[in-house]
Order: structure tokens, then C-alpha cells, then sequence
């Protein structure tokens, strides 16, 4: 499977309750790299882009209103199929039909305050990257204990 890169913000209600080390040990402890990590409050323009496809949701309003409440942690991430495996970790957009074991399975109960995001396919991961962060905030490196890992 080919490296790639995803995008991965945890939400205000994860930075407000205390979540942050928590969720990203769990990217950390997977294998999967850190190649970009920044706090920010988003702007409106910035979340409006960034959850536009669901702008004619009932939900978009709250969702903007929500999002740009408060400092998210914006993170990409990279390796192996890091994109499906990301939403692996995360669980399903339900907090309560999430898989024990995945982020919002362990950690919400509420659709509106799932604590994290994580792009959803090639396309969105590229468009949300980009959208995100500027290309010299991305770091390219290879972690020391990589050349331990079998051949793919
Ligand atoms: P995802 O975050 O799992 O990709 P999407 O369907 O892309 O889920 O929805 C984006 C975000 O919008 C969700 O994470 C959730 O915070 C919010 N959302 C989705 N559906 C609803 C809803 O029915 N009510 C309230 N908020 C919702
Ligand atoms: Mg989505």
C-alpha cells in the first residue's frame, strides 16, 4: 500500500477537555508519522471552506458556529493507508455507533461534539491539507525506526 498523507484536526470540545495527548498518542502509537501540527482558532471563512460540502445540511450552521468556537489541533499525518486508517481510528460519525476502541467510540457521546475530524478520501485529504497548511509547515522526514520495518 502507498504512503500517503491525511489530515486530522481535533475539535474544540477535544482541546477543551483535555483530549488532545490522549488522541494524538493513538496516531503516534499505530506507526503512523507526524508531519504537520499546529494550534488555531479556524476562521469562519476557513470552516465554511473546509466543511462546505455539508453547507446545505441543516446542521452547517452549528457546525461552522462550533468549529470556530475555539483552538483545534490540526495535524497531517502520514504512511501506509493512513487515510482509511485514520477514519479506523476515529469510528463512525455516531460517537454511539463507534466501535469501542476507536476515538469516538471511547471518547463521546454526540454526534455534534465527536471530538475529531479526519479526511474522508484522496481528494478530500489533498483539498484539506492544503486548505490547512502551508507547504513549508509540512515536514518530510523518515522516522529512525522505519528501516526496522519489513518490506511492504
Ligand atoms: P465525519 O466527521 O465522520 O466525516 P460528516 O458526515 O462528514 O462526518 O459530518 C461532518 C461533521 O458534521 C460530523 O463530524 C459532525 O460533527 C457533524 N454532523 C454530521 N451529521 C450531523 C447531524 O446529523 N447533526 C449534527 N451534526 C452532524
Ligand atoms: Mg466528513
Amino acid at each position: 500500500m502507498a504512503s500517503e498523507r491525511t489530515f486530522v484536526a481535533i475539535k474544540p470540545d477535544g482541546v477543551q477537555r483535555g483530549l488532545v495527548a490522549n488522541i494524538l498518542g493513538r496516531f503516534e502509537r499505530k506507526g503512523f508519522t507526524l508531519v504537520g501540527l499546529k494550534m488555531l482558532t479556524p476562521s469562519r471563512p476557513l470552516a465554511e471552506q473546509h466543511y462546505g460540502v455539508h453547507r446545505q445540511r441543516p446542521f452547517f450552521g452549528g457546525l461552522v458556529e462550533f468549529i470556530t468556537s475555539g483552538p483545534v489541533v490540526a495535524m497531517v499525518w502520514e504512511g501506509d493507508g493512513v487515510i482509511a486508517g485514520a477514519r479506523a481510528l476515529i469510528g463512525a460519525t455516531k460517537p454511539l455507533e463507534a466501535a469501542p476502541g476507536t476515538i469516538r467510540g471511547d471518547l463521546a457521546v454526540d454526534i455534534g461534539r465527536n471530538v475529531i475530524h479526519g479526511s474522508d478520501g484522496p481528494d478530500t485529504a489533498q483539498f484539506e491539507i492544503g486548505l490547512w497548511f502551508q507547504p513549508e509547515e509540512l515536514n518530510s522526514w523518515t522516522p529512525a525506526d522505519h528501516s526496522w520495518r519489513a518490506e511492504a
